[in-house]
């Protein structure tokens, strides 16, 4: 297995037929556990990495393709109802490199439309809900053209190995509940070109997920970058080394559904990941004094309650309030009376873990 295995030079379109339609899916964001970062050259990360897949905050993407005239526009691309010359830049990249992969593409002319369910500047990330869902939508498109990833297990594969190669977390989307990326000795089928399913205790298919929004701004250093800071970071080697322990860890408890030892693992990832940041040349900080805050009054409410309410983080400085589904209403109280005043605007986005992707036509 690698990064050829999906090369398809079979995969061209034989003249005469029509071959005009249209594919949708709906592919939600993920949160990261055991967190990636840190790759290697084609997205192949420095360590293996486990996320829930997330339920309200998803990429709806819209595929319409047809014979190319010579003519015609490659890709057509708008967000929102609206062109969005940035992303379609960063698009027509992506499915440039795709050439031996997906041969086809170059017969086609495509308008691809893309909205996604939370809002602009939220600071949430929307590179693995939409590189997802466009991923499952050439997918699918192969499979309506060639009849070819008949089996959903394959069709999943690939969705994922090529969401991987639009942004590395992005493969992790495409499974219900919880995924995992990277391989991992102890797990025969984990692979460093997709992320696999992965199934814990009944209580993780329900975990709550409220994202604070502590700022909105657009961060000063991004994901692409700070990856690339892991390669001169003096803690690298540990940390690659602390992610491997970690996820022996946290499989372990989701097997047992010990939730105190599961948090003890997240928030460790968490502050781990920001720690990187801050000790990588340049050092930079996307924690806000918020964010902060933010974790102090978790751990308050958790050491008063016993109640297993924990946090993560994302590249960034909003807060991911974690919690099973049997305390929601007293998690709730608390977010309301303590969190609440600390996010930007009030702004508070509850999600919860999911199903995963959706076809919509
Ligand atoms: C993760 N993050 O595991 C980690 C933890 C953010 C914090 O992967 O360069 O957008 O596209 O592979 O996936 C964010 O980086 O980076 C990320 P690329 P990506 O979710």
């Amino acid at each position: 297995m690698n990064n050829h295995h999906f090369d398809n030079p079979d995969l061209i379109l034989s003249h005469g037929h029509s071959n005009n339609g249209v594919s949708s899916w709906q592919s939600p964001s993920n949160i990261a556990l055991i967190k990636y970062w840190g790759k290697s050259t084609g997205q192949i990360p420095k360590n293996p990495s486990i996320s829930m897949t997330l339920s309200e905050a998803h990429t709806y993407t819209t595929v319409k393709y047809q014979p190319r005239g010579s003519q015609d526009e490659w890709i057509k691309f708008t967000f929102e109802g609206a062109e969005a010359p940035s992303f379609a830049a960063r698009i027509e990249k992506f499915l440039g490199s795709l050439s031996s992969i997906f041969p086809f593409l170059k017969e086609l002319s495509l308008a691809i439309s893309s909205e996604n369910s939370f809002p602009h500047s939220s600071g949430i990330a929307s590179s693995a809900s939409s590189m997802s869902a466009l991923a499952l939508c050439l997918c699918d498109i192969e499979r309506a053209l060639f009849g070819t990833l008949s089996d959903d297990s394959a069709f999943l594969a690939k969705a994922s190995f090529i969401s991987r190669l639009g942004s590395g977390s992005a493969c992790r989307s495409v499974y219900p509940h919880l995924a995992l990326w990277g391989k991992y000795g102890p797990l025969d089928e984990s692979s460093d070109y997709y992320a696999v399913p992965w199934q814990g205790q009944e209580v993780f298919n329900s975990f709550h997920d409220d994202v604070v929004i502590v700022s909105g701004e657009k961060k000063s250093v991004s994901s692409s970058a700070g990856h690339a800071l892991m390669d001169t970071n003096p803690f690298a080697a540990t940390r690659y080394q602390q992610a491997q322990d970690n996820m022996t860890s946290i499989l372990e408890c989701m097997q047992t559904g010990d939730l105190m030892r599961w948090g003890e693992i997240v928030e460790d990832e968490a502050m781990t990941l920001h720690a990187l940041m801050m000790c990588s040349h340049p050092s930079y900080i996307l924690m806000k004094p918020g964010t902060l805050i933010c974790i102090d009054r978790i751990r308050a409410f958790r050491q008063e309650t016993g109640l297993p309410l924990f946090f993560t983080l994302d590249a960034g400085p909003n807060v991911h309030i974690l919690y099973p589904d049997s305390i929601a209403d007293k998690a709730q109280d608390f977010i309301k009376s303590e969190i609440m005043p600390l996010a930007e605007n009030g702004r508070i986005i509850p999600d919860q873990v999911g199903i995963g992707a959706k076809q919509m036509v």
